[in-house]
């Protein structure tokens, strides 16, 4: 079977959608960081849409970590396709928007200078939470982070996200070239705020000045970006060329939901988003608080529960009446009341969001969604759980998802298996609850411990306290399943 590629495309089944326009005259106007499965479902489709009537707009993308995209990309000139599923069936499309893609390991030079470039308007990322080298309970850069460190006394050689970006801004103001807009497209509370905090500080320890400049000088869109995109299987490759008649090494699976919230601050110039389907408004927070809550605290709980439970996929566990109840319970009782969104009817948001969730089209691993939770915990589920206790009310629900993850972290599942746990902080949790054994109580002490994740504050709730280790003493005696059945019979 011939590979994607242009020159496939030529000879392209009829009915496959392919880009609009003609990709020879398309150039760069955006260069994005991470340019993993999420963003070649999300924001390289939007720009896909836009590129016809707004050609100066294409995407370089850059890989930071691994070379694997890059080398299924590049032989098929940078094509590939997005396969829209759900219970109707699969609609496949191929996108056309990354015109290059570089691996800033080995292409580290070529990368400064294309971000130093006055085409770039606009660096854009989804690097993941620990991309920002972070600390994720205050949202403060880690300045003792290994990649910190090491660009710090490397800035011109930079390997982390803020290393990169501070380096190409320290170019263009070094060569009187005006910034780019830096837009972060990850699931971070603020993530505009966020990101330029973390940059600005970055630069700062730079250099005074240079820091002082990114400040005042450079614009830090926040936005809120969804939709559900499950690790592509090989399984799904076969499918794909089955379908477009041509091999692609790196297809993506998607949903057909798909929003992105994002706010208006482009000095430099953007394209117009809202002609294809994006919505710009001057605040992002309360709508990236919906969904971060709504959508993201729900599907972490599940994916701990669910995976615990013995479901492979996030749609295997919502076939289980008790889980629905169960995120229908805390999404009602528990987030909504936590949200103010004029204008959004939250009841409808959180039916909609139930409905993609059980998508049996969309094969989304528990263990996919249970990685990284000492990074995702604070903003899905403890900021909430925070509101909720300063208000007095219950966070029961809430509270099970921090015992399922607190129980998942000890690395061993509910048959005596390992559980191969993926955390930037997997050694120290692991060591936690290998200590503290099947003690609910040195597992909470032991964990809660952890000022990154927790803060300060919570470890001294005795509500969180309380309600945590009731759920992890029946979690221990009963397994997730019968602790999901009594806790919403
Ligand atoms: C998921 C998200 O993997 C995860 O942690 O919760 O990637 C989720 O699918 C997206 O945020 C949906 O927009």
């Amino acid at each position: 079977m011939t590979r994607l590629s242009a020159n496939s495309l030529a000879n392209a089944p009829t009915r496959l959608a392919v880009p609009a326009y003609d990709r020879t005259g398309i150039s760069a106007g955006i260069v994005h960081l991470g340019i993993g499965a999420f963003h070649r479902a999300h924001m390289a489709v939007y720009i896909d849409d836009l590129l016809k009537d707004h050609p100066d707009w294409a995407i370089v993308g850059a890989s930071l970590r691994r070379p694997d995209t890059k080398q299924a990309l590049a032989p098929q000139d940078c094509l590939y396709t997005v396969a829209v599923r759900d219970a109707s069936g699969t609609q496949p499309r191929v996108i056309g928007s990354i015109i290059d893609i570089l691996d800033a390991n080995v292409e580290r030079e070529k990368l400064l200078e294309t971000m130093a470039s006055p085409n770039i308007r606009i660096v854009s990322l989804t690097v993941t939470e620990k991309g920002y080298c972070h600390d994720p309970a205050t949202g403060e850069l880690d300045s003792k982070h290994p990649d910190i460190v090491h660009d710090l006394a490397n800035p011109e050689n930079p390997r982390s996200a803020p290393g990169l970006i501070v380096a190409a801004l320290a170019r263009r103001r070094a060569s009187g070239v005006a910034p780019f807009a830096v837009m972060s497209c990850d699931n971070l509370p603020s993530n505009g705020e966020t990101c330029q905090r973390i940059v600005a500080r970055f630069a700062g320890l730079l250099d005074a000045d240079l820091g002082a400049w990114v400040a005042d000088n450079v614009a830090f869109p926040g936005t809120m970006v969804d939709r559900i995109v499950p690790a592509t299987t090989d399984a799904d490759r076969s499918a794909i060329a089955e379908l477009i008649g041509a091999e692609d090494a790196w297809p993506i699976m998607t949903e057909p939901f798909t929003q992105w919230v994002i706010e208006d601050n482009f000095p430099g110039g953007r394209p117009p988003f809202e002609a294809v389907g994006a919505q710009l408004v001057k605040s992002v927070e309360p709508f990236e608080l919906m969904k971060l809550r709504m959508l993201n605290g729900a599907h972490s709980t599940l994916s701990y529960l669910g995976y615990l439970a013995g479901y492979e996929h996030v749609s295997d566990a919502m076939e289980d009446d008790n889980f629905v109840r169960l995120i229908h319970q805390m999404q009602t009782d528990e987030i909504m009341p936590t949200l103010d969104m004029p204008g959004t009817d939250l009841p409808t948001y959180r039916d909609q969001l139930l409905a993609r969730f059980a998508n049996p089209a969309l094969k989304h691993r528990t263990w996919q969604i249970a990685m990284d939770g000492s990074q995702k915990l604070p903003q899905r589920l403890l900021g909430t759980i925070r509101d909720r206790l300063a208000a007095g009310k219950s966070i029961d629900r809430l509270a099970l998802g921090v015992a399922a993850w607190m129980r998942y972290v000890m690395g061993i599942d509910e048959n005596g298996k390992p559980i191969d746990v993926k955390d930037p902080m997997s050694m120290r949790l692991m060591a936690i609850a290998a200590e503290a054994g099947e003690d609910p109580k040195a597992l909470f002490n032991g964990l809660v411990a952890l000022p990154e994740i927790f803060g300060a504050d919570l470890a001294e709730q005795p509500a969180f306290r309380s309600t945590v280790i009731g759920h992890l003493e029946n979690l221990f005696e009963h397994g997730a399943a019968q602790t999901v059945a009594d806790r919403v019979a």
